[in-house]
């Protein structure tokens, strides 16, 4: 297919039958569902099909690499609560993209992988077809729903399917292959219209039922150190306002995860952040609302949870994750803000927290506070994370509205402690698995999505995994600002070879790299800054000028510890030489 033949691909055969054709119906089955952005990166046999969307109107963002547009594709996702498109080649792109499809699913969060597959009749014999690969198959473990849509007069059933499985119930990622064949197969125009539709109701409400309700609220009743732990799904679900009620009309103490961070503001009076240890320790009832008891929350147990035993009450849409690592002794199984709407009806009869609860937070909140404003008040020669990030603290309060977009070791565990969040879904970070990589990818997803200025705070390792993305960024004019942590490594840049060999050690990059240079080469502007000063004028400057640039802020090489705050995660042995 030409670039001319799009408007006119309705050909006529013998009998006068207006015909059209796979392409199109995709293109009409994405348009039917307000599906309105493609990220992507095009080759056999997908270019035509991402053509024909842009010329249709729908934006195609076009990536350099396969795993940061459907990294771009989750992050939309996760804002929109519609499944972000990624669109991929076969097997090797498919696979690239693969990362990204795991990725979203084992963080809720809502996408459809696309990828175009070659001829099954070689492929199922294994007869060496260009690209060859059961890419079907490959998905399946990796992802919420595989399907494959073989007939053109099932695209729009297919993409029903696709898009229910991602968005319904628990989110997460889908993949949807499209034969070549498909793309090219023709049916009569006018039956191929009805064959399209719009999804009804994709994202069902899902009522807790009332007696898990009533035995939620007894557990509050019952609590004398109630806390609300806020996670992901809560700030997914978009129940800000009865999220905010309950937690306002109960007095109770709260904890955001990384990503729940700004669903209330972080400088809510309620919030315990500043007291995270003492308050999991302490608590008597905890009450987890979209966040799971994995390794984020130490499995529920152990000594971050304290020595006396607590009652869980976990609302959730997936039922089978109540129990996953302790007993939940009150499951509210429903969407969030169905459930919280419900609680909201019985909490006046739940007691408020009392004040000796509410006081020691309080006394341990405003001591941890004063400690660490006078950790980021010392002038730190080089710069330091702390230096660095109270900058980024006070800028990003200026400018509530900015994504923040944030990975690395040391950069992520400190700005996520340091940098307030004022408004919902507006943290993104390496979530669920600790994946380095979504940096630019996150970063234009965020961007396109939401149109507002996006910054990436990268450690250096974390950006140089979806670096070339800059070519992106500068290519659509977005406004990012991405600030790279330069302290020459992963984690840090001071290890030495002990063989004396020629080879650096295995953390080590070359030092003082120019990644400022980098963005200049696509376009943008780079900064090179070494205070916290030159740093804040610099954000400042990037983020209202709206345009693609990049800060390059020395750190400390020696700043930072291995892993970040997962030193212990490091498998350690008594017979390792010392
Ligand atoms: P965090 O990492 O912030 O602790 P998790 O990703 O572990 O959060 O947990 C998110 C949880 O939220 C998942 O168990 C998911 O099933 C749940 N969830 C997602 N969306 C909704 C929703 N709309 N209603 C109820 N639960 C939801
Ligand atoms: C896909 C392992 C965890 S953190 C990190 C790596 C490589 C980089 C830390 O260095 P950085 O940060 O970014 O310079 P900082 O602030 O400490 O200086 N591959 C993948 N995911 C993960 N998590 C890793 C490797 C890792």
């Amino acid at each position: 297919m030409t670039r001319n033949s799009y408007k006119n691909s309705m050909t006529t055969d013998n009998q006068n039958t207006q015909l059209t054709d796979g392409f199109h119906l995709v293109i009409d089955a994405l348009k039917a569902n307000d599906l309105d952005t493609i990220f992507g990166l095009v080759g056999i046999p997908i270019t035509d099909l991402c053509r024909l969307a842009q010329a249709e109107g729908l934006r195609f963002i076009g990536f350099r690499h396969e795993q940061h547009a459907g990294n771009a594709a989750a992050i939309a996702g996760y804002m929109t609560q519609k499944p972000g498109i990624c669109m991929t080649v076969s097997a090797p792109g498919f696979l690239n993209g693969l990362t990204a499809l795991a990725n979203a699913t084992v963080n809720c969060f809502p996408m459809i992988l696309i990828s175009g597959s070659s001829e099954r009749e070689i492929v199922d014999l294994q007869q060496g077809d260009y690209e060859e690969m059961d890419q079907l198959n490959a998905a399946k473990p990796y992802c919420k729903a595989a399907y494959r849509i073989n007939h053109i007069e099932d695209i729009g059933i297919g993409f029903a399917r696709a898009i229910r499985a991602a968005v319904s119930g628990r989110p997460g990622g889908v993949y949807l292959d499209l034969p070549a064949q498909l793309l090219a197969q023709t049916m009569p125009a006018d039956e191929a219209k009805k064959s399209i539709f719009k999804v009804i109701d994709p994202v069902p409400r899902q009522i807790p039922a009332a007696d898990a309700v009533a035995r939620a609220l007894d557990v509050l009743k019952g609590a004398k150190r109630p806390l609300i732990l806020l996670g992901k799904g809560a700030a997914y679900a978009q129940a800000d306002k009865e999220i905010r009620d309950l937690i306002e009309k109960s007095g109770i103490p709260y904890l955001p995860m990384s990503m729940a961070k700004g669903l209330l503001p972080d400088n809510h009076p309620q919030s315990a952040s500043a007291a995270r240890s003492f308050v999991l320790a302490e608590a008597d009832a905890v009450m987890l609302v979209g966040a799971r008891l994995n390794w984020l929350l130490a499995h529920g147990k152990g000594k971050t949870w304290g020595k006396d035993p607590k009652k869980f009450i976990q609302i959730d849409i997936q039922a089978n994750e109540v129990d996953s690592n302790v007993q939940i002794a009150a499951p509210l199984i429903g969407d969030i803000g169905s459930c919280v709407s419900e609680l909201l009806k019985g909490i006046s009869a739940v007691p408020k927290p009392s004040a000796e609860w509410i006081a020691a937070i309080t006394d341990k909140k405003d001591k941890n506070t004063a400690k660490m404003a006078e950790t980021l008040a010392k002038e730190a020669n080089p710069m330091n994370f702390h230096g660095a990030l109270r900058v980024i603290r006070d800028v990003i309060k200026k400018n509530p509205d900015v994504n923040l977009v944030n990975e690395g070791a040391n950069t992520l565990d400190y700005c996520r402690a340091i940098v307030d969040m004022y408004k919902p879904r507006k943290r993104f970070d390496s979530g669920t698995w600790g994946i380095m990589g979504i940096g630019m990818g996150y970063a234009i997803g965020a961007a396109v999505t939401s149109g507002l200025p996006t910054v990436a705070v990268e450690g250096d390792s974390a950006f140089g995994f979806s670096g070339m993305e800059l070519e992106t960024v500068c290519r659509y004019n977005l406004p990012i600002t991405t600030v790279v942590f330069n302290n020459n490594g992963v984690y840090r840049g001071t290890d030495v070879n002990p063989t004396g060999g020629a080879d650096v050690a295995p953390t080590v990059f070359v030092k003082d790299a120019r990644y400022d240079k980098m963005i200049e080469a696509f376009g943008g502007v780079g900064y090179y800054v070494t205070t916290p000063a030159e740093l804040e004028a610099a954000l400042t400057e990037a983020i209202a000028a709206g345009k693609p640039a990049l800060i390059n802020a020395v750190i400390d090489e020696t700043a930072g510890t291995e892993s970040g705050r997962l030193t212990n995660l490091n498998p350690s042995t008594a017979a390792a030489k010392k």
